[in-house]
C-alpha cells in the first residue's frame, strides 16, 4: 500500500479515518502538501494532540494539530480569542526570539484560528500550530534542578510580561477554575450524591480533604479581604507546558494558554511545585515534596518576580503549593466519584490513584510549609 513521495514513504495508515481527518484539517488550515506521518501525543488529560509531518515537494513541514475538549471548554471560540490576544502581547516583548521558534496558530480561509467539523453531538473543535524545532518539554518530575530553575524563570517572566495586559479583554474559559473553596463545595456536593456508589471505598480520602477544607480556603479569604492582587496568570503551569531549547535548556515559549485568565501568582507558582518538585508522578503513590527542586524553582520564579510581587504574595507562595495540591486531589477524586468524565484515564482507577498521590504530596508539603516559606523569603531578600 505504501507509495514513494520523494524520499519519504507514505504510511500505510493513509486509508484510516484519523489519517483522512488530519489530512482534511491540514488542508482547511491552508497547509500545502501530503500528510506523511502522524502520531498521537500522549500528553495532557483534556485535549487530544497529534504531531503531523507533511511533504510539500520541497521539504518536510511539521505541525501540532489539537482537538479541543468541548465538554471542558464550553466556549472555545472565545478561548481562542484569549490565546490570540495573550500570544500577541507576550510576543511583542520577545523581540529576539526567532520567528520559527515562536508559536503561530494557523488560520482557515474564513480567517479563523480554529476549525469546527461535524454537527450536533459529533461536532469537533480543532486548531493547528507550528511544531517548534529543536525544542523539548518535560513530562513529569525530572529530578533535574536546572529544569526547575528554568521553569521558574519561564513562568515568572510570563506573569511579568502580562502585568500590563488588560485583563478585561479576556473571557473566563472555565469559571471558578482555581476557586478552591468552590471546588471543595462541588466536591462535597458530589460526595453527598454519590452517583456511582464509589464514596464508601474512599471514605478515608474524603475525610482527609474535609479536615483540610478550612486550611485550603485561606487564599480565597485573602482575595476577599483584598490582600492578594489578581493578575493574569497561566493557571496550568506544568513543566510540559514549556518548550525549552533542546541544547541550552533556555525556555522558548509557554504553550497551553487555554486557562490563561485572571488568577493568583501563587497558584502558578504552586502548580509547578505540585507537578515537578516532587518525588513521583502525578498518579504514583508515596509522592513527596523535593525541597531541593523547590528551591531551584523558587530561584527561577522569584528571581523574575521579586521586584513587583507584594509581601502578601511572597507569603502566599508556599501556601499556594499546598492549596493547589489539595485542590487537584479533590478534583481527581470528584471525577472518580462521578464517573471519570473530565480527566482522560488510561485505566479505571487512575483518577483515584491521582487523588491519592496528590494527598500524599499535600501531607508532605504541609510538613514543609515553614521551610518553603523561609526559602522564598531568603531568595526574595537577596
Ligand atoms: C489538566 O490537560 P492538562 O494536563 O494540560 C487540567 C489542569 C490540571 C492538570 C493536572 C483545563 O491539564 O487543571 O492541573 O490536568 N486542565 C484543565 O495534570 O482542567
Ligand atoms: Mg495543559
Amino acid at each position: 500500500m505504501s507509495s514513494h513521495i520523494g524520499n519519504f514513504i507514505r504510511p500505510t495508515e493513509q486509508d484510516d479515518e484519523v489519517y483522512r481527518k488530519l489530512s482534511y484539517i491540514c488542508k482547511q488550515f491552508r497547509i500545502e502538501g501530503d500528510l506523511i506521518i502522524y502520531r498521537l501525543i500522549p500528553s495532557g488529560h483534556i485535549n487530544t494532540a497529534y504531531y503531523v509531518a507533511l511533504y510539500n515537494g520541497v521539504e518536510v513541514i511539521q505541525f501540532l494539530v489539537q482537538k479541543v475538549n468541548w465538554y471542558v471548554f464550553k466556549d472555545p471560540v472565545s478561548m481562542m480569542n484569549n490565546i490570540d490576544l495573550i500570544t500577541k502581547h507576550v510576543m511583542s516583548k520577545e523581540r529576539t526570539l526567532e520567528r520559527r521558534r515562536r508559536l503561530h496558530f494557523h488560520h482557515t480561509d474564513e480567517g479563523n484560528n480554529y476549525l469546527i467539523i461535524g454537527e450536533g453531538e459529533n461536532r469537533e473543535f480543532w486548531r493547528l500550530y507550528n511544531f517548534v524545532e529543536r525544542s523539548v518539554s518535560f513530562e513529569t518530575a525530572s529530578g533535574n534542578e536546572e529544569v526547575l530553575r528554568m521553569s521558574g524563570k519561564a513562568f515568572g517572566k510570563f506573569v511579568n510580561q502580562l502585568q500590563d495586559f488588560d485583563a478585561s479583554q479576556l473571557v473566563e474559559s472555565i469559571p471558578h477554575f482555581h476557586d478552591t473553596r468552590y471546588r471543595l463545595e462541588t466536591f462535597f456536593a458530589d460526595v453527598e450524591k454519590d452517583p456511582l456508589g464509589r464514596v464508601g471505598e474512599v471514605a478515608g480520602e474524603i475525610d482527609e480533604i474535609r479536615r483540610n477544607r478550612e486550611f485550603a480556603s485561606q487564599l480565597c479569604c485573602m482575595i476577599e479581604r483584598g490582600e492578594l492582587p489578581v493578575r493574569v496568570t497561566h493557571n496550568d503551569t506544568k513543566t510540559n507546558n514549556i518548550l525549552f531549547d533542546r541544547d541550552t535548556l533556555d525556555p522558548l515559549v509557554i504553550i497551553d494558554l487555554d486557562t490563561c485568565m485572571p488568577g493568583l501568582a501563587c497558584y502558578d507558582f504552586g502548580d509547578t511545585i505540585r507537578f515537578a518538585a516532587c518525588t513521583a508522578a502525578e498518579d504514583e503513590a508515596g509522592n513527596e515534596l523535593d525541597i531541593r527542586l523547590f528551591r531551584a524553582f523558587a530561584e527561577g520564579y522569584i528571581g523574575q518576580t521579586a521586584e513587583f510581587l507584594t509581601d502578601n504574595e511572597l507569603n502566599s507562595m508556599a501556601l499556594g503549593a499546598c492549596t493547589i495540591t489539595l485542590e487537584l486531589a479533590s478534583r481527581f477524586l470528584d471525577d472518580y466519584i462521578t464517573g471519570d468524565k473530565y480527566f482522560r484515564i488510561d485505566y479505571p482507577t487512575q483518577n483515584l490513584d491521582r487523588a491519592r498521590s496528590q494527598l500524599d504530596l499535600f501531607r508532605s508539603m504541609k510538613e514543609h510549609l515553614n521551610e518553603m516559606n523561609d526559602i522564598v523569603h531568603e531568595i526574595a531578600d537577596r
